[in-house]
């Protein structure tokens, strides 16, 4: 770059910040009045934030799309949006709930009752609600391998590889209704996924009772996270929310709202008491080993963990408690109050001795900061500080745990280190690797819920608002505004150093082995086929692409014939994928680059269809095509 092109581009930078700095400026004095809070901090000036064109992002962020039904890749700290990732959702753009791979993915592990009841709506669910996204652990940290999320409208736990970034496994949970907290297991690895079953049915909810609220269960699930298979379930009472593992591999808390079981809203909020439920993973192992259990859902051990369990312990939590985090020193887990302006700190280390009934419940409480209106979830930096929403202030509350545990014994200190206004009801947030031991105290997301006015009116439907906050240094400074679609409930920030996907396909991927396969037995080569195989009314097409061409240029059918149609990507450059589009036909699908991806249609309509590549790979790319003869029957 020339010494004058330099200079032009600091100029203009320095024009737009000035210029970002007055609207800003403008929106402060217009939010004074319209939320009756502080001052919107203006977008600073070189902040650390910026990743400049052909510079790369230090993060990962793995954004849940809500009910889109996908997780999004984000680079951080520039929040660019890098990639979508489709999981319980039908993609347009990929084929993902069309090709058969994607197809036997969502379909392998369906329950019965789910299979009869999807069969008439082409087999699948084509929804999904996605609220949170974890890396598998191995000793504490993120290792790299797999992304899980949960289903809350499907009752459904997806995961993703991160070599390819494509989901390899969905499971639909038996016995649970609606998933919503999730989290790996920490230490020594993943291990299990812990998934709540957020509302109560009967158990079986096979219609043997109905109207009966008082015959509900709640069950609490651990997932075979190497198997994706349910290892047991508990059942407790209450609902439950959110979850978390410790860092010693011995316990899961999740948070439980509604333990006056009911069905209305005056009745889920009328106690003043809810309560952590503690799930002792040894005690509960032993139990399945002994067989104090009861088999539901085809295989699955259940076993009792309601109150007095030996499985279980309950701590009383004030009003309805939601978030629940464990502190990277592995010492504490924070219950986030919602309802109560409190975050209920958990001394871990007390656990053993509550299990043993040294201590009452509320004795394994070792801090209970008031921290503002609606807690909902906090994350940490690694020195010592937590960091927690307040949804009813619209705030980011920056506290000291060692103070707040000072205070609870009788110090005279204040724990609250700063208040930071964020735009608009934060719900989730997340710091930089801050759910592992390895919280790098550098980045804080606000998944703010409301973006209000901060972008342009885009309709009665608008956008949520992420906010980027650099925590590097005493105070946290907002640094960047990020609107999502979808919404988005929860995050991570993975070091990019812990991540590494691939270029290219392994022409051995488990994914599309099974096409292979077929192909082998067609007689057919797995690589470089041009061939149409007739099996009665069934034909298989297999053809390659290499840019910018398929390798038949036409094929013919019978109208009426159940067609597959097979497509090898035999390019091997990262970054050229191929795709399939079967116009008329509503077919088509992504082959990315050494892959092999396939779709199954009727070919009910005679004449000549063409055939395209939909994603752009050569300047011949619109020439990249070919014809479907159906003979009319
Ligand atoms: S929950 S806004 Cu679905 Cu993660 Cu707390
Ligand atoms: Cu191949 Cu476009």
């Amino acid at each position: 770059m020339s010494e004058y092109k330099k200079e032009e581009d600091g100029f203009s930078r320095r024009a737009l910040l000035s210029g970002t700095a007055m609207v800003a400026g403008v929106g402060a004095a217009a939010g004074a009045g319209m939320f009756a809070g502080g001052t919107m901090p203006a977008r600073a000036a070189g902040a650390a934030n910026e990743v400049g064109p052909g510079d790369l992002d230090d993060y990962y962020g793995f954004w849940s799309g809500g009910q889109s039904g996908e997780v999004r890749i984000i680079g951080m700290p520039s929040m660019r949006e890098l990639m979508r990732i489709p999981v319980f959702n039908r993609c347009s753009a990929t084929g993902w709930g069309q090709t058969n791979e994607s197809r036997k993915i969502l379909t392998d592990n369906m329950l019965p009752h789910e299979t009869e009841f999807w069969a008439d709506k082409g087999g699948i669910p084509l929804n999904g609600d996605t609220h949170h996204p974890h890396m598998s652990f191995t000793d504490g940290t993120y290792d790299g391998r797999y992304i899980f999320v949960n289903d809350k409208a499907n009752t459904r736990v997806a995961r993703i590889r991160c070599d390819i970034m494509k989901v390899d496994k969905i499971i639909s949970v038996p016995n649970a209704a609606d998933i919503h907290g999730l989290r790996p297991q920490k230490y020594p690895r993943t291990g299990y996924i812990f998934a709540n079953g957020e509302h109560r049915v009967p158990l079986p909810n096979d219609g043997s009772v109905l109207d009966d609220p008082s015959k509900y269960v709640a069950i609490f699930s651990a997932i075979d996270g190497d198997e994706m298979k349910v290892a047991w379930q508990v059942i407790v009472d209450g609902n439950l929310d959110n979850v978390d593992a410790d860092y010693q591999g011995k316990y899961a808390v999740a948070s439980c709202y509604n333990s006056e079981e009911g069905v209305t809203l005056a009745e889920m909020t009328s106690s003043e008491q809810d309560w952590a439920v503690v799930f002792d993973i040894e005690a509960i192992e032993q139990g399945v080993k002994d067989g104090d259990i009861k088999i539901y859902g085809g295989d699955v051990p259940v076993l009792d963990g309601r109150k007095g369990s030996k499985y279980t312990r309950y701590i009383p939590i004030s009003n309805s408690p939601h978030g629940v985090n464990a502190s990277p020193d592995g010492n504490y887990m924070m219950i986030n109050g919602k309802l109560s302006p409190t975050v209920s700190v958990i001394d871990m280390r007390r656990l053993p001795d509550l299990f043993a009934d040294k201590i009452q419940p509320r004795d394994a409480i070792a801090a209970e900061p008031e921290l503002g209106l609606g807690p909902l979830h906090t994350a940490f930096d690694g020195r010592g500080n937590a960091y927690t929403t307040l949804f009813l202030d619209s705030q980011i509350c920056k506290w000291d745990i060692g103070k707040a545990v000072a205070a609870y014994g009788g110090a005279d200190v204040d724990p609250i280190v700063q208040k930071l206004d964020v735009h608009y009801q934060p719900g989730h947030n997340h710091t930089s690797m801050g759910e592992t031991k390895a919280a790098d105290g550098k980045w804080l997301v606000s998944l703010n819920k409301f973006s209000k006015d901060r972008y342009i009116n885009v309709g009665p439907l608008k956008p949520e608002n992420e906010q980027l906050i650099d925590i590097s240094g005493d105070e946290m400074k907002l640094v960047h505004d990020g609107p999502t679609f979808a919404e988005p409930h929860d995050c991570i920030l993975v070091h990019r150093s812990l991540v590494n996907p691939s270029q290219v396909y392994d022409r051995s991927d488990s994914t599309f082995a099974h096409v292979l396969e077929q192909a082998d037995k067609d007689g057919v080569d797995r690589d470089y086929p041009a061939d149409v195989i007739r099996d009665g009314n069934k034909v298989r097409v297999y053809m390659h692409s290499i840019a910018p061409v398929f390798s038949l240029e036409k094929f013919t059918v019978k109208q009426g014939d159940e067609v597959t149609v097979i497509v090898s990507n035999m390019d091997d450059v990262d970054d050229l994928t191929h795709g399939f589009t079967l116009s008329n036909y509503g077919a088509c699908m992504e082959i990315g680059p050494q892959q092999t991806a396939s779709v199954t249609f009727t070919a009910d309509m005679p004449g000549v269809h063409w055939f395209y590549c939909q994603w752009f790979c050569h300047a011949l790319h619109m020439e990249m095509r070919g014809r479907m003869i159906v003979e009319p029957s």
